[in-house]
């Protein structure tokens, strides 16, 4: 029996699940384990490389890094674990060159990307080892055979690569495990130690994977690998769930539960026992990330609010039907539609992730995502721009295009690309966009105009001095019909760097008694008119109506490609 080891994990971000799930595994077989968390704020890319290198950031930075570095000597690890999402790939390389020469230890790296691009991963020197897959397990027997593997034994663990004597060694694809209740719950506690805060909102997965293939998601890369296997949609049973739960409560006693499954409640079945068991047993207000096929069933919506469901993020990416098969969501617009209706009816929170820089979208379609916004007011619309990762097939679209170039493969698959997530992505012009990731942002402080689906159902009443007519509103109605159909509106004012519209709102002229320096707001109507985008179309309108009805849905309601239980 070899001897139990002393492994250490590197992680940049606050708190990750794979690395919790793996800490647990290889702790619960007697290896002894550390984690070291740098909290690095700059990780998630909000700040570019050469911003963190600047004097202040870097001095900061090292003082960490060299405090970081005493404790993991003293560890004296055989293993050094990396967890690589491609945004951490370069600044895990790096870490472990140090690492390596200051410890001697063996390094491994696991996670997304080295799933997604291992032969490239394979040549990097920094790496000794690869995981790819699910690697509970491959690492457990790692950590076995590590002794014979130092001193030339081979190595014959699904899933683990190495470089020897300029020779890959591959050893398939890993796993996607599919037994998730015989796994220990994640070790929160190394996290918990480092970051105490976070204990306040545990987070959690009820399921690995997803049915659908959104071609910008790692799901894309990941399901055709995996199918083979068995399901890539994995669900907890909702007891092993339940334990876990009741078991974070009692040991920690945190302010919510935040499920990070990719897709929350795939099964209806499941989501109904799951919510009466979690109201009897758990009782702590919980958040989720959930899609809105999961969310187009009242049923589900209802019984998960009175579960305790405080707040859904839910994607939405585009609203244009046709842009949506482009990247094959899922969803439909009604089904959009309907979830965003019972999120309302049931008043439950809910922020919508809205993607800009999807290829081919043009005016027309933020203007539509403005609208529909609009009509059902979620609490957050949060913009996210397109970053190409390796392999996601919405590349061979981007490619099409003329948005990517061949060149540009090797940066990406090199975690060189450096296009931040949260401003601009990789969208070529990417400041024509800006006004609308402006006008996402804040559209809940502009005046709320949306009626049915929405939470009010008075729209704010404008004072009086630009009662439209009807024929007015016909106009409007025709405007909103050529978005919903996706063509672009004609003859409309701008909103500075939008193009959104000014339109036929208001047409009282404007009071000549504001002079030059005034408030420009002064003298007008004192709801602002200038975004009739955002003006509902009159409820009374018959052509209105017909304007707003969404259209049929492109794709029949049904299960997903990989889980029939999936809620249509
Ligand atoms: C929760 C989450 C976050 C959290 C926590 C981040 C984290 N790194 O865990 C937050 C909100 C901070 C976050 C931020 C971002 N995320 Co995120 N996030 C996720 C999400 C939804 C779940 C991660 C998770 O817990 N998975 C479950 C665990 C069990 O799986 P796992 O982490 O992959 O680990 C397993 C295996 O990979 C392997 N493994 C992993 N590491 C190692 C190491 C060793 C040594 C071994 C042996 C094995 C091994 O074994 C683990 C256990 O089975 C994933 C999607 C997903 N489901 O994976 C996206 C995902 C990881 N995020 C992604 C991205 C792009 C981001 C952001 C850039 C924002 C964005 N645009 O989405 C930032 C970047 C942050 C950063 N620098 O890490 C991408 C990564 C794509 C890529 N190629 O790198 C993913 C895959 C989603 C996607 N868009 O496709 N994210
Ligand atoms: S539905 Fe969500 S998790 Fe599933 S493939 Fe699409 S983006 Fe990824």
């Amino acid at each position: 029996m070899p001897s139990p080891k002393r492994v250490t994990f590197i992680y940049r971000n606050y708190e990750g699940l794979g690395v919790g799930y793996l800490a647990s595994y290889v702790r619960s077989l007697g290896h002894q384990v550390q984690l070291v968390l740098y909290p690095d704020p700059w990780s998630d890319t909000y700040v570019k490389q050469k911003d963190k290198d600047s004097p202040m950031t870097g001095r900061l930075q090292s003082r960490v890094n060299r405090q970081l570095l005493r404790e993991i000597v003293d560890f004296r690890p055989d293993l050094l674990c990396f967890s690589t999402v491609t945004d951490d790939y370069r600044w895990c390389s790096e870490t472990a060159l140090t690492l390596k020469a200051a410890t001697g230890a063996v390094t491994v790296f696991g996670g997304v990307h080295v799933t997604s691009v291992p032969e490239r991963v394979a040549l990097n020197p920094a790496v000794d080892l690869l995981a790819l897959g699910e690697g509970e397990r491959a690492l457990a027997q790692v950590l076995e055979q590590l002794d014979d593997w130092k001193t030339g034994a081979d190595l014959k663990i699904a899933g683990i690569w190495y470089r020897r004597d300029g020779e890959i060694h591959q050893n398939g694809k890993g796993e996607a495990i599919q037994d998730l209740d015989n796994l220990p719950f994640p070790a929160k506690d190394l996290f918990y130690q480092r970051l105490p805060g976070l204990a306040r909102t545990y987070t959690a997965t009820t399921s690995r994977g997803c049915p659908y293939q959104c071609t910008y998601c790692y799901n894309a890369v990941m399901l055709p690998i995996y199918r083979s296997q068995g399901k890539w949609l994995r669900q907890r049973s909702v007891d092993n769930v339940i334990e876990e739960l009741t078991w974070a409560k009692k040991t920690y006693g945190p302010r919510h539960f935040l499920f990070m499954d990719d897709v929350f409640a795939s099964s209806k079945k499941w989501v109904e026992e799951f919510a009466q068991r979690y109201k009897r047993e758990v009782d702590v207000p919980f958040a989720l990330i959930t899609e809105a096929v999961v969310l187009n069933k009242e049923e589900t919506v209802r019984c998960l609010k009175e579960a305790g469901l405080v707040n859904v993020q839910v994607g939405v990416q585009t609203v244009n039907e046709e842009s949506k098969k482009s990247i094959d969501r899922p969803e439909s617009r009604q089904q959009l539609h309907n979830a965003f209706t019972f999120m309302n009816k049931y008043k439950v929170h809910y922020q919508v992730d809205h993607m800009l820089g999807i290829p081919g979208e043009t005016d027309a379609d933020q203007r539509l995502a403005l609208e529909f916004y609009n009509e059902y007011r979620p609490d957050i619309v949060s913009v996210f721009w397109l970053k190409y990762y390796p392999k996601l097939p919405i590349i061979d679209l981007a490619m099409e295009k003329g948005i990517l170039k061949a060149e540009d493969l090797e940066d990406i698959e090199e975690g060189r690309n450096e296009a931040s997530y949260l401003f601009g992505g990789n969208a070529p012009e990417f400041k024509k966009w800006l006004g609308y990731n402006f006008l996402f942002g804040w559209l809940n402080f502009l005046p709320r105009t949306g009626s049915r689906g929405s939470r009010s159902s008075s729209p704010p009443r404008c004072r009086g001095c630009c009662r439209r007519s009807s024929a007015a509103r016909t106009s409007e109605a025709a405007t909103t019909s050529a978005a919903w159909s996706g063509r672009s509106s004609t003859s409309r004012g701008s909103w500075p760097g939008t193009g959104v519209g000014s339109g036929p709102a208001c047409r009282r002229p404007r009071r000549r008694t504001a002079s030059r320096g005034q408030s420009r707001a002064r003298g007008r109507c004192r709801l602002p008119t200038a975004p009739t985008p955002l003006t509902p179309i009159a409820s009374s309108s018959a052509a209105a109506r017909a304007a707003r009805s969404p259209p049929p849905a492109s794709r029949p309601p049904g299960p997903g490609p990989d889980e029939p239980d999936f809620v249509p």
